[in-house]
């Protein structure tokens, strides 16, 4: 492979970023040189030990984004499809052994599915084509546990070919996620002990696409490629060479692919395996160039969390201590990640955006407990992912027929049509947008052209600057939209303030970082006003705008307000203007017909709570939802405990206050297995453990295996599940169900089994257990 070697002394392939123009920064002037060299705009920029902090800032100012990064970027809405053995399952991480006669989808149909993101006005599907689990849902050459050893369309299914025309059909891009852990090729997988991960196999050169027949015996030996592609020649172990050949199939079967989602997630570390992730690079930069590489890759990075909330402050431009080429892209959940303060001398700096993905369910898979996001909850990720300069990838979640079930539909299209007319007429548009200093070249009126790739900048050496906008006539607004010229200009603001007139002066609104792609900001009340200014206050460089819009909320009818449950395990709902209520206790969508609220509800059973107003023309406003864990832990008590921190009593996780946390001391052994005893006051049937993790955004004592325990009599003990696991508790700490068969019990007890720890500690919000039937009208899931 070529490699380049460039001034500032690192050395680039040019095989694996071949379609990244590189134009490097200049090395900074010694002190014997006439004059500094002019930093120019790049790709990548490099930060010696002596640029000054001015330089430092005018390289992140001016790394520019790749093209496939601003087709991405402008994309904005994007959707992810989670359909597979879990689905089936209902669990959230499979293990590698399920038979692939489960997957038997009834009515399954691309099409609905297609139809569903078109609506949420979604650019492009990223489908998961295999999960952690190993089972391919396209007919591979390369194991028999996919589709084609499963029931449905009689073993001659191809799920990812029948997404991929309905996509085409409906103008939708497509994506591929192929999970780089492989729980059915581990090593220690008893259900298919010729597995290839983690194997210890020797290194060898081979050739992609391999001949399936020679793939263990003579890997260099091809099998002829596609028309239009061409093979690849790479020293791989058996599992990146299987990796390699199902890549190769999904990137050259099914058309133009737009996105390859790498997770890092693994729920099974105990065995290890080196991912060869430059020989995947290089294959992908090589067969669909105009891809991005996300997540465990250089093109687009995970934001950090799982529930939908991009930062307030969020760079694009990042510093990498590596180059690009080498490093390994590991996840960035920290809350600052590109500031001035992290600029420092030796790290390259790198486009390098955030995705915000999210499960419109709580979880990715679909099952029957886990409840649906509502439209205002959907509407609230919009702002916090692609109003915080990010894009969104929502997750969708078809059912076992093989169809997105109609809560999740609708709430994506309430949720939808709210955005659309909000961002309908942007009311900024009559106006007149002057500024204190421009570029001659960029004046103000090129942030109202509606196009991303002209902008208004400040003048020469301004990294401060204000705009001032005289509408014609007042409006009315709670949005304001900024876009900045990141594909010509990179991004620059570091902090802005918007300012209202109110007729003799003007009034600080809001004061903000970082802009970005795009900035949403989203007021509770909206201003009347015919001026507004914007001021850019702080600017690593002369800061640009391409776009300003000012909106006005679509009016919708917004939901109740749900309270806690009480200590009667009560719960009452609150009209915010007076409008009457209808809900649902049931787990579906309410509709105008559903039971209007007159007194507190009883939900001491647990359930799902769906609640909305009435708006005056018989129409439904936007849902509320609330879960309740179980049943109310009325009368509950500890009777043991083995270990509670002073400040985390083993109290609260009894308490049905999810905000407060039982929490061990912490101890030096993290394998000492910790457990709880509750004692429910009275024998109760039950069916099902609930186990909600901790909701203060710190991972310490998670649960993710435990045992589960009942008594009648708190004496002589059942095992009811002997050793449970909860999936992608890291990434996605949400409320853990586990179903059961029903036992009478009076007592229960929870061990245990593993944590996500750093001190040994274990923890939990609340442990409850699901009643054996429905009592007092509470649905128990
Ligand atoms: C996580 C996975 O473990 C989840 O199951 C899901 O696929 C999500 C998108 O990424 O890390």
């Amino acid at each position: 492979m070529k490699t380049l070697r460039i001034r500032v002394g690192l050395t680039i392939s040019t095989g694996l970023f071949l379609i990244i123009p590189l134009v490097y920064g200049q090395s900074p002037a010694s002190i014997n040189e006439p004059a500094p060299v002019p930093i120019e705009y790049s790709t990548i920029q490099y930060i010696s030990s002596n640029d000054s902090s001015a330089m430092i800032a005018e390289k992140a100012a001016k790394v520019l984004p790749r093209p496939n990064q601003t087709y991405w970027m402008r994309m904005e809405r994007t959707f992810f499809l989670h359909f597979g053995p879990n689905t089936f399952g209902g669990v959230e991480w499979g293990n590698g052994h399920e038979d692939p006669s489960i997957f038997n989808p009834t009515q399954f149909d691309a099409d609905q599915w297609m139809r569903t993101i078109k609506d949420g006005d979604g650019k492009m599907v990223i489908l998961v084509c295999k999960h952690h689990d190993g089972f391919a849902l396209w007919p591979t050459r390369y194991t028999k546990h996919s589709v084609a050893a499963s029931p449905w369309r009689g073993g001659k299914g191809d799920e990812v070919r029948e997404v991929a025309e309905a996509a085409r059909k409906y103008g939708i891009e497509l994506g591929v996620y192929l999970s780089p852990a492989d729980l059915h090729q581990l090593r220690t997988n008893p259900t298919n002990p010729a597995g290839y991960y983690g194997d210890g196999s020797t290194i060898v050169r081979s050739t992609i696409p391999t001949d399936p027949a020679s793939f263990k015996t003579d890997p260099s030996k091809g099998r002829t490629p596609p028309k239009g592609f061409k093979s690849f020649s790479y020293e791989v172990d058996d599992y990146n060479r299987y990796f390699l050949n199902q890549l190769y199939e999904l990137l050259t079967q099914y058309g133009p692919i737009r996105e390859v989602w790498f997770d890092g997630a693994n729920p099974d570390p105990s065995v290890h395996e080196t991912y060869d992730y430059a020989a995947w690079y290089d294959m992908i930069r090589h067969l669909q160039p105009q891809a991005i590489i996300a997540c465990k890759g250089p093109d687009v990075r995970w934001v950090g969390n799982e529930a939908g909330v991009g930062r307030t402050t969020e760079w694009s431009v990042i510093p990498v201590p590596d180059v690009p080429e080498t490093y390994r892209w590991p996840d960035q959940t920290q809350q600052d990640i590109g500031s001035r303060s992290k600029l420092v001398p030796g790290s390259y700096l790198w486009w390098y955006p955030a995705e915000t993905n999210v499960p419109i369910l709580h979880g990715w898979f679909w099952a029957e407990h886990k409840p649906v996001r509502t439209a205002a909850e959907l509407v609230d990720i919009y702002y916090q992912s692609v109003g915080r300069n990010s894009n969104w990838l929502l997750n969708l979640s078809p059912d076992t027929r093989g169809l997105i079930p109609d809560d999740q539909v609708a709430n994506l299209h309430l949720a939808s049509q709210v955005i659309r007319k909000t961002f309908a007429n942007n009311l900024a548009a009559g106006g007149q947008l002057t500024a204190d200093s421009s570029n001659p070249a960029h004046r103000p009126t090129l942030a109202l052209d509606r196009n991303l790739d002209t902008w208004w900048e400040a003048a020469p050496g301004h990294t401060a600057a204000a705009l001032t906008l005289k509408l014609p006539h007042p409006v009315t607004f709670d949005v304001v939209s900024l876009e900045e010229a990141v594909d010509h200009r990179s991004q620059r603001i570091e902090s802005f303030s918007i300012d209202v007139w109110d007729g003799s002066k003007w009034i600080e609104k809001d004061m903000q970082t970082t802009v970005g792609h795009k900035r949403l900001l989203r007021w509770d009340t909206p201003v009347t006003t015919d001026q507004v200014r914007i001021r850019i206050t702080g600017s690593r460089l002369e800061p640009t705008l391409a776009e300003l819009g000012l909106f006005k909320q679509a009016e919708l009818v917004q939901p109740p307000v749900i309270s806690d449950r009480d200590a009667q395990g009560e719960v009452t709902l609150q009209s915010p203007m007076g409008l009457p209520v209808v809900y649902t206790l049931n787990g579906t969508m309410p509709t105008p017909r559903s039971a209007v609220y007159r007194s507190p509800l009883a939900v001491s059973n647990g359930g799902t709570l769906y609640a909305a107003c009435l708006g005056p023309d018989g129409h439904l406003g936007m849902a509320a939802l609330k879960r309740f864990a179980g049943l109310a832990p009325i009368g509950w008590k500890v009777v043991s405990v083995d270990s509670e921190d002073a400040v985390f009593p083993a109290v609260n996780a009894i308490d049905d206050h999810p905000e407060t946390v039982w929490q061990t001391r912490p101890g030096t052994a993290s394998d000492k297995l910790h457990q709880i005893t509750v004692d429910m006051g009275s024998v109760r049937r039950i069916a099902g453990l609930v186990y909600l993790p901790r909701q203060d955004r710190m991972h310490n004592g998670m649960v993710d295996a435990y045992r589960f325990e009942t008594s009648v009599d708190g004496k002589n003990w059942t095992t009811v599940i002997d050793e449970g696991h909860f999936g992608n508790m890291r990434n996605n700490p949400e409320l853990q169900v586990a179903p059961f068969a029903p036992v009478d019990a009076g007592y229960f007890r929870f061990t245990a089994l593993h944590a996500f720890s750093l001190n040994g500690v274990v923890s939990a919000a609340e442990i409850s257990v699901l009643p054996a039937d429905k009592v007092g009208g509470a649905d128990t899931q």
